[in-house]
């Protein structure tokens, strides 16, 4: 069985975590599938939006913790970052594409900051995102340190990560964790037609947006300022910026190429 589900539909790619009788855990094998789908999101120009989800009832427990060996003298946990998650997250981040998650059930550990790390997350109402990591003895990784205090402020990340308290969907969306919770039956629907409504959109302004809005957490209003000049100037030299003037003078529907 393939450990993650790829495919190709109208401008989206479909990337489907499937290991789901370990709740879709990560192991070598489906991070080797992530970074296969990477590539091609990278290199593809048909690929205009990426749609990550989570086979069976699960989304994503994380890192499987039974196939790590305990008996070792050392344990280095830190080249299984470096080897897979840390590039992983690096590569999510620039794809100058957006990636919008589908989070089906329960997002624990790497699993849940996996989910944090796409540009736009929708979750079924049963879902659920848990800080596993303080219940094994570790520290949230995958960019959980990153993004939950960014997203939830400090005391709200601090007290997922020191508790490891299951969070529901309704209140990740009541703080800021993810943008929207949908009734478990409408996931498919919502997230295929916002992925649809993305690969048909002016795919470099998508990208611009995405490095723009993550950029501003480093950069103080003046370089912020400079960087929109930047990138305004950048991407009004596309095709799609002069679609959409004309588009809007015929009073007519944009026909974006992603250009
Ligand atoms: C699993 C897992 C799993 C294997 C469920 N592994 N089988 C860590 C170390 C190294 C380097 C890099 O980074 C990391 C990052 C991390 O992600 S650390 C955190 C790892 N994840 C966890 O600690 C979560 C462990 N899982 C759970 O706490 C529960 O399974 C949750 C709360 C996610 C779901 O609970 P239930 O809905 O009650 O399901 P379940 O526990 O019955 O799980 C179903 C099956 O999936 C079960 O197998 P079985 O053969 O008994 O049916 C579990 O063993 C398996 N499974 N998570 N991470």
């Amino acid at each position: 069985m393939e450990p993650v589900l790829v495919s190709l539909e109208s401008g989206v790619l479909h990337v489907t975590l499937n290991r789901p009788e370990k709740l879709n855990a990560f192991n070598p094998a489906l991070h080797k599938g992530l970074a296969d789908a990477m590539s091609r999101a990278e290199s593809e120009a048909a690929i205009r939006c990426l749609l990550i989800t989570g086979a069976g009832r699960g989304f994503c427990a994380g890192q499987d913790l039974g196939e790590r060996d305990m008996k070792a003298a050392a344990i280095d946990l830190g080249s299984g970052l470096e080897t897979w998650y840390n590039p992983l997250v690096k590569r999510m981040r620039a794809l100058p594409k957006p990636i919008v998650c589908a989070v089906n059930g329960v997002a624990a550990g790497a699993g849940a900051n996996f989910a944090l790390a796409c540009d736009l997350v929708l979750a079924a109402r049963s879902a659920s995102f848990i800080q596993a990591f303080v219940k094994i003895g570790l520290v949230p990784d995958c960019g959980g340190s990153y993004f939950l205090p960014r997203l939830a402020g400090t005391q709200r990340a601090m007290a997922l990560a020191m508790t490891g308290d299951r969070l529901s969907a309704e209140d990740a969306e009541r703080w800021g964790l993810i943008w929207k919770c949908v009734d478990d039956a409408d996931l498919k629907k919502e997230s295929e037609k916002l992925s649809l409504q993305l690969a048909s959109g002016p795919t470099r302004s998508l990208g611009l947006i995405k490095k723009a809005i993550y950029d501003s957490a480093g950069n103080d209003l003046a370089a912020q300022l400079d960087l929109e000049r930047d990138l305004q100037r950048e991407v009004g030299k596309g095709k799609d910026y002069r679609e959409g003037v004309a588009a809007f003078l015929e009073k007519r529907k944009p026909d974006f190429k992603g250009q």
